[in-house]
């Protein structure tokens, strides 16, 4: 198939198009369409949704470079076309084949994605993919590039948080982003006055965005608006908000009955006047460049070509059931190291700071993003104090949105497969960029390995306002300031969640974490930022855990998915105890107390990582002691610890003398502020303790 000429210069102008070129990629894109239309009525697959009226969208993107990024969406198949010239392509995606270059057949045909040709993992949910093109352009503006991302939209789109996170990211950051609005008018059975109030170039221009509105049905006036508005944001003027009014000549999609919504004379007028293709056949003829016989000469051309296609598309192989766990998730192969730095007391906050310190020396583009990160203090807890100081610029304060941060963060480290650091104050608050955490963690499989998300959020978590253990009360965090985390992060396909006890632990963890390539949630315990070592009821430290408070200087790292065993006592242990974070230092504890009057040996294993758990470790430590007791700190409602729980009941069923037993937080939402309802609320090593006795004597 012919590509049309691409411009390699913001200036170059219109003339220099190759412009039958456009017109046959268009016609491929309304061909293709036709075809595919056709075969899932005839039921060859379950469904499709068209391009028919989006056309144009192939000289938006002749009007870009070659290496600009894109973000496109399901009506985009002429942009497609445009950029990589696969006609291959949505066929083997429709058809579910293996060969798909989207997905390998995994999701749904439309889903346009390609890393080579750097078009961006699409999502069916709309507007999802925003948030991550704001990073894209944050890191095109970090490593001075003269590259570009085009993200498109429906007009339905725009009123999604996601896309609204992009508007603010771009505005904010002033960066080279295209914002393409493409408003057939509809969303699904709903039309665009809905989704905006007033204008939306008004609306962007207010909020500090270059903004026009221009005839999406024409294709040289597309194609001379895009061009100038790519000038302005590769001079550097910041990002731009096209809004382009076209139709939508067809149902929503092979779900809707385009009659059932929308009026007869509405569609006849559309079809009449906002047809892209045949406008443009009709402007080349009136120009000179085609005669009347061409336009008809071309359709059956490229229609035999995709027939062909078709037919071979149909020869290649479609996915087996045996690969469906392929690329779910990617735990970096850790590679054995010693710590070689000199050993020093440090608290968990020291530590972290020592690792994103690390991190910066050796990758020039790391970056840590986040509310208050960049200010003197580093953040509210002053996990980037030294970074702040070391590396002035690597701490960049964002602004106070959740979802806009993780943005950041993964489409950055999507350009360059580096994970970059995302801080949430407190992980109640990820709950905005619940949808983009998820969709990071998902990109690797439905992309079918093609993309993948490294990713690094870090973020404080559990009780505690970064006070010592030892306080009276677990810290007053009261509700928005308490919540876990790992009941959300660990029920994510594709997710690392790690929850470090020890300042040892959290800085190898966190250096270990930045070679993942999936997404990782490093849930850090307040209570833990600036502890001690657990003591017993007699005052001493427990030997047993306290050399992971001496941290060494330098680089080392630490396996993610292995747990730590920690034997309280001597001898063979009679108990084992599975934990994390802040429940770690509880159980020691209990354990130590319950050894001192009884002697024997209690184990507990510390998971480190909570997903994916170390299963071995678990059943192991049940194997030798018979009997177990799961200890979290999540509220006892559907929770990580509950799935423990479960698993070491499935799994290791006749290694038990006893039921396993449970203690969590009660089943209320976290926490309340004052200290006798809140130190109700939460585990101690007393009630540990307690359980303890209950299962050592039965
Ligand atoms: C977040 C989300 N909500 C709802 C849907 C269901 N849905 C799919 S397409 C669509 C309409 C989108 O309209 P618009 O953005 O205008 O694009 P158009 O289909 O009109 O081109 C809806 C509501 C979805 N996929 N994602």
């Amino acid at each position: 198939m012919t590509v049309n000429i691409r411009t390699t210069e913001a200036n170059v102008a219109a003339q220099q198009l190759d412009l039958v070129a456009l017109y046959r990629t268009m016609v491929t894109a309304r061909t293709t369409n036709d075809i595919l239309k056709t075969r899932k009525t005839q039921g060859k697959f379950a469904f499709y949704i068209g391009c028919a009226g989006h056309e144009n969208m192939a000289a938006v993107v002749a009007a870009l470079n070659e290496d600009d990024w894109l973000s496109l969406y399901y009506r985009d198949l002429a942009a497609w076309l445009q950029r990589t010239g696969d006609i291959y392509g949505p066929l083997r995606e429709a058809y579910s084949r293996t060969t798909g270059p989207m997905c390998s057949g995994r999701n749904m045909p439309s889903h346009y994605s390609s890393k080579r040709h750097r078009i961006m993992p699409t999502f069916s949910e709309v507007g999802a993919l925003a948030p991550f093109a704001g990073g894209v352009g944050f890191s095109l503006q970090w490593h001075k590039s003269n590259d570009l991302i085009m993200y498109t939209v429906g007009d339905g789109g725009v009123a999604t948080n996601d896309f609204n996170v992009l508007f603010r990211q771009a505005a904010v950051h002033k960066l080279p982003v295209l914002m393409v609005v493409e408003d057939n008018g509809w969303a699904i059975t709903t039309a665009s006055p809905i989704q905006w109030a007033g204008s939306l170039v008004e609306w962007a221009r207010g909020g500090g965005v270059c903004s026009e509105e221009v005839d999406g049905t024409d294709t040289m006036a597309t194609y001379e608006a895009t061009t100038r508005l790519v000038q302005h944001i590769r001079s550097g003027q910041g990002p731009v908000l096209m809004h382009l009014r076209l139709g939508l000549l067809d149902a929503h999609s092979s779900s809707t009955d385009i009659k059932s919504y929308r009026k007869k004379e509405e569609i006849e007028l559309t079809t009449a006047t906002k047809d892209p293709v045949k406008n443009f056949g009709r402007w080349l003829v009136e120009h000179g460049h085609l005669q009347e016989a061409d336009i008809d000469r071309i359709r059956k051309e490229v229609r035999a070509e995709l027939e062909r296609a078709e037919a071979q598309v149909l020869q290649e192989p479609e996915p087996t059931p045996d690969r469906v766990m392929n690329h779910v998730i990617n735990v970096p192969q850790w590679r054995e190291n010693t710590p070689r730095g000199k050993k020093r007391p440090t608290t968990m906050l020291g530590a972290i700071n020592e690792a994103l310190l690390e991190l910066a020396q050796r990758d020039s583009g790391f970056f840590v993003y986040g509310q208050d990160v960049g200010s003197p203090k580093g953040g509210v807890f002053g996990a980037t104090t030294m970074l702040v100081t070391q590396f002035p610029g690597r701490a960049i304060s964002s602004p106070l949105n959740e979802q806009l941060i993780v943005g950041i963060a993964a489409g950055a480290g999507m350009v360059d497969g580096k994970a970059r650091c995302a801080e949430i104050q407190f992980v109640d608050y990820h709950q905005s960029a619940a949808q983009t955490i998820r969709m990071a963690a998902r990109v690797s499989y439905q992309s079918y390995g093609d993309w993948s998300v490294p990713l690094i959020i870090r973020t404080k978590s559990g009780s505690g306002g970064g006070g010592p253990i030892s306080s009276s009360t677990a810290g007053g965090g009261a509700f928005g300031h308490s919540n876990t985390g790992e009941q959300w992060f660990t029920t994510i396909p594709g997710m690392i969640t790690i929850c470090p006890a020890t300042p040892f632990d959290a800085k190898g963890l966190l250096l270990e974490a930045a070679r993942a390539q999936s997404p990782v949630a490093f849930l850090e315990r307040g209570r833990l930022y600036r502890s001690e070592p657990p003591k017993d009821d007699q005052g001493n430290i427990i030997a047993a855990i306290a050399d992971w408070w001496n941290v060494p200087d330098g680089y080392y790292t630490l396996p993610i998915g292995k747990a730590r065993h920690l034997r309280i006592g001597e001898g063979p242990s009679s108990l084992a105890i599975i934990a994390w974070g802040t429940m770690v230092l509880e159980a020691c504890t209990a354990a130590a107390n319950i050894v001192n009057s009884q002697g024997g040996a209690i184990d507990i294993v510390d998971l480190r990582t909570l997903a994916p758990f170390d299963e071995e470790a678990v059943a192991a430590a049940v194997r030798e002691a018979n009997r177990v007791i799961v200890v979290t700190e999540e509220s006892d409602l559907t929770s990580f610890g509950r799935h423990i729980h479960s698993w070491i009941v499935q799994h290791c069923f006749y290694d038990l003398d006893g039921t396993p037993a449970f203690v969590s937080a009660l089943p209320a939402p976290p926490a309340p502020y004052n200290a006798p309802e809140e130190t109700a609320f939460y585990p101690t090593a007393r009630t540990i303790e307690e359980k303890i006795e209950e299962l050592l004597a039965e």
